[in-house]
């Protein structure tokens, strides 16, 4: 019988390439993180995802899989990867490792095959379209430098189909001899044992192959599109059946184009699908309609805020939740979210991870958010190695766009700005590696780093191990109801966390200058459990950035 430990964990994202480098090349890898396992779990984590870290020519990263049972050279060896396992077995630390179902990568064996001829018996491994017939109906490509999915391969006079980089052809899971391999492959890891998956765009894994154009009422929102193929249920039914029923394991959606109502549909136990999904509303969240991933010069809502995350947990009642702030696709939580100036850096990254573990919810802590890193706001484009960033910037300079307004947006929201290496200590290059690292690490690091933290009882990282015991010690910080409180404060989200077991109320002060909030209940004789200041007062008044956990019953 499985069980759901993944409800009472708190998970811990690594981005593989940005954590230690252990061999003087730069890059992060597999040694690297053994080396910092006690560090890892001395924050009290549960578990760990890796991003992947399988065979990749690296067009994205690792999310360009060539082949997906072995280990990717820039991160070592199996042999590696078995002592990483073990090791973290050893500190009780659950392994997640990152599928990429969608789509591999052009330098993958079955695609080098699929491409050479129309007989092929890996042809249907992909979404080819004869181009005798005409170009197909237009899809939007999320990396492609002319935002075209179709890509036009002279070998066989087709096109095939790549919602991200040319370099990530998708996977045709309408063809049951490739969703046996996707199935072989969850086996191969769980018998290694690996403890879960997250699942790469999942959502978009099912297509209708006649490519019809879409719909208008999407208007331009292609991922929604894409998320609602015709049998993705169907698959993965499948799949649980197939693999994930038969082991202790979690399997994570990412939830890209996923909509509140839709969610049950992957994570409600009864339909044995997933069992969990995290959702991409927050994160537009303060961006402009127009620009690509431009902040909204007057800041983001927090009414809408507390909406979203209210609706969201609201959503997730028929299965179980997951909440997030920041990952390997978006800036930094605490320049987006808080304020990572001098002043508000340590107040507001202390609310902000109150936040993540006082919602009914699984909490993802993304690597580095636990010392309050920030954007390291690039203004070079030659700084930046994501694809996003790089391929968006040259569809802007060959289509005469608005360059320079892009490339300010890109300070604030690059995946890049999320992507820099952990910053150790105060050393050459944070202690990440001994060589120029892959990425620029953020200049800030000789004063915000582990070592600067360790040690002093009023750092973000002591504060992120206290609310994650604070979460152990009271499961009704887990599983107790969620109820938003005065829901029109414009600063301050305060809501109560109540079952049989307790009461608690969590005021947050999203704001620079002093706030009040309101609600019936009787601080006075509350007992504060959690804050991030000294003396938090129980009189509905809170300082700039304040978090106050306070336990009513
Ligand atoms: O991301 C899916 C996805 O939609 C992202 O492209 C996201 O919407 C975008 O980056 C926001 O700017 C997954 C992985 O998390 C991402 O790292 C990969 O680049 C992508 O899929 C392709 O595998
Ligand atoms: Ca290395």
């Amino acid at each position: 019988m499985k069980s759901t430990w993944w409800k009472e964990s708190v998970i811990y994202q690594i981005y593989p390439r940005s954590f230690k480098d252990s061999n003087g090349d730069g890059i992060g890898d597999l040694r690297g993180i053994i080396s910092k396992l006690d560090y890892v779990a001395r924050l009290g984590v549960d578990a760990i995802w890796l991003n992947p870290i399988f065979t990749s020519p690296n067009d994205d990263n690792g999310y360009d899989i060539s082949d997906y049972r072995d280990i990717m050279a820039d991160f070592g060896t199996m042999a590696d990867f078995d002592e990483l396992l073990h090791q973290m077995h050893l500190r009780k630390l659950k392994l997640i490792l990152d599928l990429v179902p969608n789509h591999s990568s052009d330098e993958h064996f079955w695609f080098q095959e699929s491409r050479k001829d129309r007989d092929n018996p890996y042809r249907d491994y992909y979404h080819w379209w004869p181009a005798e017939n005409g170009k197909p109906n237009h899809r939007e490509s999320y990396f492609d430098v002319n935002r075209d999915a179709w890509a036009y391969d002279q070998q066989t006079n087709a096109y095939y189909l790549h919602y991200f980089s040319k370099k990530q052809p998708d996977l045709n899971w309408e063809n049951p001899a490739l969703r046996k391999e996707i199935y072989d492959i969850l086996r191969f890891w769980f018998d290694k044992g690996v403890d879960g998956f997250r699942m790469d765009v999942v959502p978009f894994i099912s297509k209708d192959t006649s490519f019809p154009p879409i719909p208008d009422k999407y208007n331009g929102n292609f991922g929604d599109f894409y998320a609602k193929g015709p049998h993705l249920h169907q698959y993965l039914q499948e799949m649980n059946r197939e693999v994930l029923s038969q082991y202790n394991c979690v399997s994570i959606a990412e939830g890209v184009g996923v909509k509140p109502e839709d969610v049950e549909l992957f994570i409600d136990p009864q339909r044995q699908e997933l069992d969990m999904l995290y959702h991409f509303e927050g994160m537009s969240i303060g961006y402009t309609p127009d620009g690509f991933k431009e902040p909204d010069p007057a800041g983001y809502s927090l009414l809408q805020f507390k909406q979203v995350y209210s609706k969201w947990d609201k959503a997730f009642e028929k299965g179980w939740g997951t909440i997030y702030l920041g990952n390997h696709d978006q800036p930094r939580m605490l320049s987006r979210w808080g304020n990572d100036n001098d002043e508000f850096r340590e107040r507001s990254s202390k609310l902000l991870h109150t936040f993540l573990l006082t919602m009914r919810a699984t909490p993802f802590i993304y690597y580095g958010d636990e010392l309050g890193m920030s954007n390291i706001k690039f203004d070079d484009i030659n700084d930046y190695r994501d694809i996003e960033t790089l391929n968006m910037h040259q569809y802007l300079l060959q289509t005469g766009g608005d360059v320079e307004r892009f490339m300010r947006a890109q300070q604030q929201t690059a995946r890049d700005n999320g992507r820099t290496p952990f910053q150790w200590d105060n050393a050459a290059n944070a202690g990440f590696s001994q060589a120029d690292p892959w990425l620029k690490v953020n200049p800030n690091y000789v004063k915000i780093n582990a070592a600067e933290q360790e040690d002093d009882p009023n750092s973000i990282l002591n504060y992120v191990r206290q609310l994650i015991q604070l979460r152990k010690t009271y499961p009704t910080l887990i599983y107790g109801d969620y109820q938003l409180l005065d829901p029109a404060n414009p600063q301050v989200y305060s809501y109560a966390r109540s079952n049989e077991d307790g009461k608690f109320l969590i005021a947050l002060n999203f704001s620079d200058k002093d706030a009040s909030f309101n609600t019936n209940v009787d601080l006075a004789s509350a007992q504060v459990v959690q804050g991030n200041y000294p003396n938090p007062q129980k009189d509905h008044n809170l300082r700039p950035w304040e978090a106050v956990i306070y336990r009513l019953t």
